[in-house]
């Protein structure tokens, strides 16, 4: 029976899994039922909201999966380009709507749920966020493969299958506590394991010189410890297209599940240990947004990944090339995200050289065809290094490779510079001086024929600072990529009302795939009624936000108030503490002026903070305690409220950003490499108060300077200050509501019988130095938060103001961006699916 089950699924590959009713509503109805009964053993009775929702995404799975098949066998039967995306990190929230919108069977789901009275919000909170990534970066993973979708681009994102990914936070007495994101545990529908896909790679081990036959001495790896890397891979749908791409994630396994000579000597414990080391590897993401700078794990993490990936693109390769090197890279286009995966440029040489027997020059033109490197920070100290002791032990071959990388790179840098000692050792791949280090980023440029930044102000930056000599060097090489977002996610489905405002204003449902259609509301904008509209669905979106403000923080806030929102990592440059003595002066303001006024304002913050950065869990403690203190007190009549949402995470965002009033986006000007929450809050008609920074600047282009609240220093006036010696105090003894307000701060106001619970903060603004400038941009921010309630109490203005933000900002879709991308980076025509 076994046989002939099997035989008639091999004949009926990609066929329907039932006969489809005519009527769709029909059909699903009963293909959720079919799953519920027979894929989970539920009865509809006894069904929980989870079964609900787990039979509802394998229905939904069933869609994407005949298409799935189809666009594998398109892109294969055409031997078509590929792009391969690397990341360590996959921010995806939910997938449930994402995946029936793309697969154009929301509505009938959503009316086939109705019909079989399930709870429709109850089923979708039952998803636990896909939440494998820290922050801007991951995201911006998660809405390129989307794009990459929506454009038919064939491609294939490869990563690592966390099994926890970002910690959970909570709040206790103000402080972050972490939890673990067993998010997996129960096991996830959308998955799809292929153990016939596994990929044996190793790692530790030694080289040896032997000779080979020819007589000729060569190094060979050695010793090495064994792994094998199982692929789970996510659908990809693109939305209005056929296309479904695949996200491909390792999950680490020990080749043999036991150590047969240690088990045999009785040491079982031992003999399972292996197993449960191999299994580390893709246990945990790290949790810290700057590099984990030393630690082996992450290493080990970032080698398993690429070795796999690598592995799997050349078996896909010489599947249908035999042994085709000589058009390797007409076929295969790989984008490094960030210098996690550069390690890949050093594996791909080694594979080349050590295992196909390619010449230097025939293997280095491969590769520097092959790849391409994205940056996302100037941040010095979020600049990847490894010390060589450490490199020389998990990957030694790699480290001889790397070293003869530079040899031949320096010789070039020679060339040009010669004499230039000074320039060999700013442009070696090699850090000399308290211990060897490798530079991450310059192996990256080296080994990649693009480099690209993610912002315009960012990309002259990175040729200006971070790479000058390279951008000499390599002329050509560095390119600018503006960030952008996916609009189906990020206005489409989480925000449904202003969603169908647009497509009935436009006459037009098409606008998720060409987000410039947007520019036609701007015609609209002065309308009075149009303005109901937009503004009546902002109410009606702050009003849910408010349920969840009291549900998570038992905070009352009304949505007449300004919402007034920060969402993003916690970090010193990102100066949520600038937001935070702001907040305090306004409720200083108010303590000596009961009547002053003022527009009420909910401040709205999310954000985590990596486990190991002490200064920003003590921001997040001081905006929470001192946030409690504001909203209890009845002197100033509800005028002021602060919110700090815990465990900030996709699905939060979801709900926070259709309903902000102002998107705080105050970044030190030159740090913030370009944000891209800034662009989903401008797209839902939040209205920007930012510095000149990342891609605020680009916002403010698109929108006009009417229609945002800049301030602060620019780049060369921080830098500027900065070279004439930063003295925060100076701004201290100058503005007495500043100081006031930095007193406050120091002081035990704020926690009765806790001293200097806030030393860490009041000592960064001080004598730390201030390091990202918050006092001097103090007196500015707070004018334009001026401007701000100005611009609020005329409601017309302020509506036009929204308006024109969303109707604007049709540039920041990931659509254009992975556009710029495939046309002047990757080379890849899209194939568009039958
Ligand atoms: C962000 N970077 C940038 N890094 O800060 C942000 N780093 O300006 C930009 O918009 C975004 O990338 C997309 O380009 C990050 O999010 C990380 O999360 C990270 C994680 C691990 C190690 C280093």
């Amino acid at each position: 029976a076994k046989t002939k089950a099997a035989s008639a699924q091999a004949k009926t590959v990609a066929a329907p899994r039932r006969r489809a009713s005519d009527d769709p509503v029909e059909s699903i109805k009963a293909s959720i039922l079919d799953h519920l009964t027979h894929t989970f053993a539920r009865d509809t009775a006894g069904a929980t909201p989870r079964d609900w929702f787990l039979a509802t995404a394998m229905s939904a799975r069933d869609h994407l999966t005949s298409r799935l098949i189809k666009t594998q066998s398109a892109h294969n039967d055409q031997n078509v380009r590929r792009l391969y995306y690397l990341s360590l990190e996959y921010l995806m929230g939910r997938l449930l709507i994402s995946s029936l919108q793309n697969a154009g069977v929301y509505d009938h789901t959503r009316q086939a749920l109705e019909e079989l009275g399930v709870d429709w919000e109850a089923l979708r909170a039952s998803e636990d966020d896909m939440g494998l990534g820290n922050g801007g970066l991951g995201r911006l993973a998660a809405c390129f493969i989307d794009s990459l979708a929506t454009l038919d681009l064939p491609a294939i994102g490869y990563g690592i299958n966390y099994e926890f990914g970002l910690f959970r936070q909570a709040f206790e007495n103000g402080h972050q506590v972490e939890n673990p994101d067993s998010w997996m545990i129960y096991g996830t529908p959308w998955e799809l394991m292929h153990p016939e896909y596994q990929q044996e790679v190793q790692i530790y081990g030694e080289v040896e010189n032997v000779f080979d036959d020819s007589g000729n001495y060569r190094p060979q790896w050695v010793n090495t410890h064994k792994l094998v890397g199982v692929p789970n891979d996510i659908p990809v749908p693109g939305y209005g297209t056929e296309t479904v791409n695949i996200l491909r994630l390792w999950t680490s396994h020990a080749t043999e599940p036991l150590d047969l000579n240690a088990f045999n000597e009785g040491g079982y414990v031992e003999a399972v240990r292996n197993k449960a080391t191999s299994e580390t590897i893709s246990k945990v993401l790290y949790p810290n947004d700057k590099t984990e700078n030393g630690k082996e794990l992450r290493l080990v993490q970032q080698y398993f990944f690429v070795a796999c990936s690598l592995k799997d693109i050349i078996r896909r390769h010489m599947r249908v090339e035999g042994n085709g090197w000589h058009n390797f890279a007409d076929k295969v286009a790989v984008q490094l995200n960030d210098t996690h995966p550069a390690i890949a440029v050093a594996e791909l040489l080694r594979i080349l050289i050590d295992e196909e027997s390619l010449d230097w020059d025939e293997a280095w033109a491969i590769i520097t065809k092959t790849f391409a490197y994205t940056n996302h920070t100037l941040l010095p100290e979020a600049l990847e290094k490894w010390g060589v002791p450490l490199y020389a032990r998990v990957l030694p071959r790699h480290l001889q490779l790397i070293y003869e990388i530079n040899r031949r790179h320096l010789e070039t840098v020679a060339a040009k510079w010669p004499g230039d000692n000074e320039m060999l050792s700013t442009c070696s791949i090699v850090e000399e001086g308290g211990g060897k280090q490798l530079r991450m980023a310059h192996l990256a440029v080296v080994g990649s024929h693009a480099v690209n930044g993610v912002a315009a102000l960012h990309t002259e930056l990175l040729k200006k600072d971070l790479f000058p000599y390279f951008d000499t060097l390599f002329p050509g090489k560095f390119r600018n990529k503006t960030n952008g977002i996916t609009p189906r996610r990020w206005l489409l489905d989480c925000n449904p009302a202003l969603s169908a405002l647009i497509t009935k204003t436009l006459g037009r449902p098409d606008w998720p795939r060409n987000l410039d259609l947007l520019q036609a509301l701007g015609k609209e904008a002065d309308q009075p009624a149009f303005q109901q509209e937009f503004m009546a669905i902002k109410r009606v979106n702050k009003v849910a936000l408010a349920e969840t403000i009291q549900e998570l923080c038992g905070i009352e806030v009304s949505p007449d108030a300004l919402f007034d929102v920060q969402i993003k990592r916690l970090h010193e440059y990102k100066r949520q503490h600038l937001n935070l003595l702001h907040i305090v002066a306004l409720y200083r303001r108010l303590l000596q002026n009961p009547d002053l006024d003022m527009v009420p304002r909910v401040f709205v913050f999310a954000a985590k903070a990596a486990p190991g950065y002490d200064l920003a869990k003590n921001i997040i403690r001081a905006i929470n305690v001192i946030g409690a203190r504001i909203n209890h007190d009845e002197r100033i009549q509800g005028k002021l409220k602060v919110a700090f949402l815990p465990n900030y995470r996709v699905t939060l965002a979801e709900k926070i950003i259709p309903a902000a009033d102002l998107s705080e986006q105050i970044s030190t000007a030159g740090k913030e490499a370009s944000g891209t929450g800034n662009m989903k809050l401008a797209l839902n008609g939040a209205l920007t108060i930012g510095t000149l920074d990342g891609a605020n600047v680009e916002i403010g282009e698109e929108v006009g300077d009417d229609n945002i609240f800049i301030f602060g220093m620019t780049v060369e006036e921080v830098e500027a200050v900065r070279n004439a010696g930063y003295r925060p105090y100076d701004f201290y003894y100058a503005d007495e509501e500043l100081r006031a307000v930095i007193d406050w701060i120091g002081s035990d106001y704020f926690t009765p019988g806790e001293r200097h619970a806030f030393a860490p903060l009041h000592h960064s603004l001080l004598d730390g130095g201030d390091p990202y400038m918050v006092l001097a941009d103090f007196r500015s921010y707070s004018d334009a938060h001026l401007a701000v309630d100005a611009a609020y109490r005329d409601s017309p203005r302020w509506a036009k103001m929204a308006i024109m933000n969303t109707a604007r900002v049709g540039k920041f879709s990931s659509d254009r961006t992975i556009r710029e991308y495939a046309e002047d980076i990757w080379n890849l025509p899209p194939v568009p699916v039958k």
